[in-house]
């Protein structure tokens, strides 16, 4: 047997659907880099990719503000102070295909690899905001919307976050016109898309022309039906459908970790590495690391975490007996909330977070 001191590395994408596009790198490969290099970025699109000339794009800003505004990209540049902030993007179905082993769900069959962590840069929401003047009637949403593309479910593709997550200075969320230092590619929303740390991916608009400050969340089919947690009993859209409303729309996705690659170092020592990334709130503070069913859990290494937004990277390297097995793994979050064993099944396949395993 070899024993490597290298993980299995690939920087293909593996193509979950080609129309839309839809693919996702391989975790072993995604944990090796702190910043997601653009060709290791998942794909996640709900319609066709479209390029745009950034000289005659236009965001149009409008609703409950004093003054309607139409900014083209270079006034955004202009007008308003550059932002930079490292954060996590990443998809609710994230493992879904997990959870689609316990029962089949609806959805893009995605493994571990729908998430990215970045420097994104542009500027505050919140400034573009201000600029425009919130009216004194007090609104409680902010809608995106890319009227400019196509989209499967609906005639545009839309999101809203709460009006106070995007005028809070500390919370970051970002009209973004670049990733990791490099203008922003169209495959990932360029000219200009939103960035809403700490929030599931659904809401981080691509190709944004339309921000609308609202008395209501947005009414696009992605923010009133899809990516909501609905209870096991619903099982088919036929019974979803009457009861979407009752359940609120996601924000935030759970505390979780993924192995990315687990191989033997020497006869006697496994090494495993992988991603952990917070929840509602509270950053991680340990990934634990289990080669006998959870019995008895060793502590990993941290070798990468940047401020509030980012993933955190681990690393471990375990006695071990035996030549193969299973490795499990856990994160535990400053508030000392663990992941689960079991995830909970929904139908739509979102934010699956059960102890995370691999066979080695
Ligand atoms: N306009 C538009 N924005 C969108 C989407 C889309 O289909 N159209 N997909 C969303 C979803 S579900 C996710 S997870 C992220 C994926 O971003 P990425 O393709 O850059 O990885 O973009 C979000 N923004
Ligand atoms: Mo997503």
């Amino acid at each position: 047997m070899d024993y490597s001191s290298e993980p299995p590395h690939s920087d293909r994408l593996l193509v979950q659907g080609q129309y839309p596009f839809n693919a996702e790198p391989p975790v072993a490969s995604l944990v090796e880099f702190s910043y997601t290099p653009e060709e290791l970025f998942y794909c996640r699109n709900h319609g066709p990719v479209r390029e745009f000339v950034e000289e005659e794009y236009n965001i149009t800003v409008k609703g409950a503000v004093e003054r309607e505004l139409s900014i083209s990209i270079s006034q955004l540049k202009g007008m308003f102070p550059k932002a930079r902030v490292v954060a996590a993007l990443q998809c609710a179905g994230n493992r879904r295909n997990e959870m689609a082993a316990i029962k089949p769900v609806h959805g893009v069959g995605w493994n571990g690899g729908v998430i990215a962590n970045c420097v994104w840069g542009g500027v505050r929401l919140r400034d573009v905001l201000e600029h425009a003047g919130i009216r004194a009637d007090a609104p409680l949403h902010v809608c995106f919307a890319s009227f400019a593309t196509l989209c499967q479910d609906d005639e545009y593709y839309g999101a809203s976050i709460p009006l106070e997550k995007a005028l809070r200075h500390e919370d970051d969320v970002l009209l973004a016109f670049e990733m990791n230092d490099e203008p922003l590619s169209a495959e990932h929303g360029g000219p200009v898309r939103v960035v809403v740390p700490g929030y599931l991916g659904a809401r981080w608009v691509k190709w944004l022309d339309t921000v609308t400050v609202s008395h209501e969340e947005s009414l696009n089919f992605y923010q009133q039906r899809d990516y909501r947690i609905l209870p096991p009993e619903i099982q088919s859209k036929e019974q979803a459908r009457p009861v979407w409303s009752k359940y609120p729309s996601m924000k935030a996705l759970p505390l979780n970790s993924v192995i990315g690659s687990a191989y033997k170092i020497s006869p006697t020592r496994l090494r495993a590495k992988g991603y952990a990334i917070l929840g509602e709130c509270g950053n991680i503070v340990a990934v634990e690391v289990s080669v006998d069913d959870g019995t008895t859990w060793h502590p990993s290494r941290i070798t990468y975490q940047e401020g509030k937004w980012s993933w955190t990277l681990w690393e471990a390297e375990i006695p071990v007996t035996g030549s193969s097995g299973e490795i499990w793994a856990r994160a535990r979050d400053e508030n000392s909330n663990v992941q689960p064993k079991e995830g909970a099944w929904n139908m739509r396949g979102v934010a699956f977070n059960a102890i995370s395993r691999l066979k080695w």
